[in-house]
């Protein structure tokens, strides 16, 4: 049954239907499905196969763009059993996908992650840019600045980000992570920040270490 369920997920929501996507992800939770399950084996499953279909020319941006709804539409449900409300805050977050970029399915998983682990996270959302981020820096103190790019056009904008973090006199008081499908450990070096992190649940890892060893 649980097996049905999960299966089922992923193939509404690969056709976009955001609303029934929801309502089993809340019949599977009340089935006792754990979250991780329904957020792996059905959700970012369900993703995966659209992001092959796209890959091959098989489906094109409408319906990636309705699956995607419904990928996010079936995270806020889930979301309430990934983030635990009695942690202890741990510090806040500054969040956002950098500027020219629209994907928010991994930077919004992330912020997941982060509040689960017992961090504030200020997201600014999609297509951020630079001057964005230093004017949310500049208000809410964040020990954390995290960013997101899914496209190798938009990564270096990353990099433009530190820049200005580092015209402004920023830098040393902040943790810089950054993250996305096409970045790798390498160009989080080469652009400078402090941090890479394959998938959201190293990234509260990573941050979480940080500021126990802070
Ligand atoms: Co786009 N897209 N897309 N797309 N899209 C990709 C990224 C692509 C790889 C598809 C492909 O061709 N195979 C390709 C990029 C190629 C490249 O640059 N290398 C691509 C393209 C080309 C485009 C357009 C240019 C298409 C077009 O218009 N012709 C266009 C660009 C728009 C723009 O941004 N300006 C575009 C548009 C879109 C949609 C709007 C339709 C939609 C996004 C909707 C949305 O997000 N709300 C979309 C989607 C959904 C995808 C795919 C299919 C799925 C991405 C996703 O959500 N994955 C994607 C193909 C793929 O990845 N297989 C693709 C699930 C998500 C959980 O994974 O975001 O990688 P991900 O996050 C991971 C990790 O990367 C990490 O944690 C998460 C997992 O735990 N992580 C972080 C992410 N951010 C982090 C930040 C951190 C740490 C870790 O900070 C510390």
């Amino acid at each position: 049954m649980g097996k049905e369920i999960i299966q089922n997920i992923s193939e509404l929501l690969q056709q976009g239907r955001a609303k029934e996507v929801q309502n089993l992800v809340g019949k599977a939770l009340e089935e006792g499905i754990s979250p991780d399950q329904i957020l792996s084996d059905g959700l970012l499953s369900g993703m995966s196969i659209i992001g092959e279909k796209f890959k091959a020319n098989e489906v094109y941006v409408p319906e990636v763009l309705i699956a995607s709804r419904a990928t996010n539409a079936g995270m806020e449900v889930l979301k309430p059993y990934l983030v635990d409300e009695e942690v202890k805050p741990l510090g806040k977050v500054v969040i956002g996908t950098v500027q020219g970029d629209l994907h928010d399915i991994g930077k919004n998983l992330v912020k997941i992650m982060f509040q689960g682990a017992g961090f504030t996270v200020i997201d600014l959302g999609i297509d951020v840019p630079a001057e964005k981020f230093i004017e949310a820096i500049k208000k809410e103190e964040p020990q954390i600045v995290a960013m997101s790019a899914l496209l190798t056009t938009t990564m270096t904008e990353m990099e433009k980000v530190i820049e200005a973090i580092k015209r402004e006199n920023l830098r040393d008081s902040l943790y810089i992570m950054v993250g996305g499908a096409p970045v790798t450990d390498n160009f989080a070096q080469k652009i400078g920040a402090d941090a890479y992190a394959p998938d959201a649940a190293t990234a509260a890892s990573i941050a979480k270490e940080k500021m126990l060893s802070a």
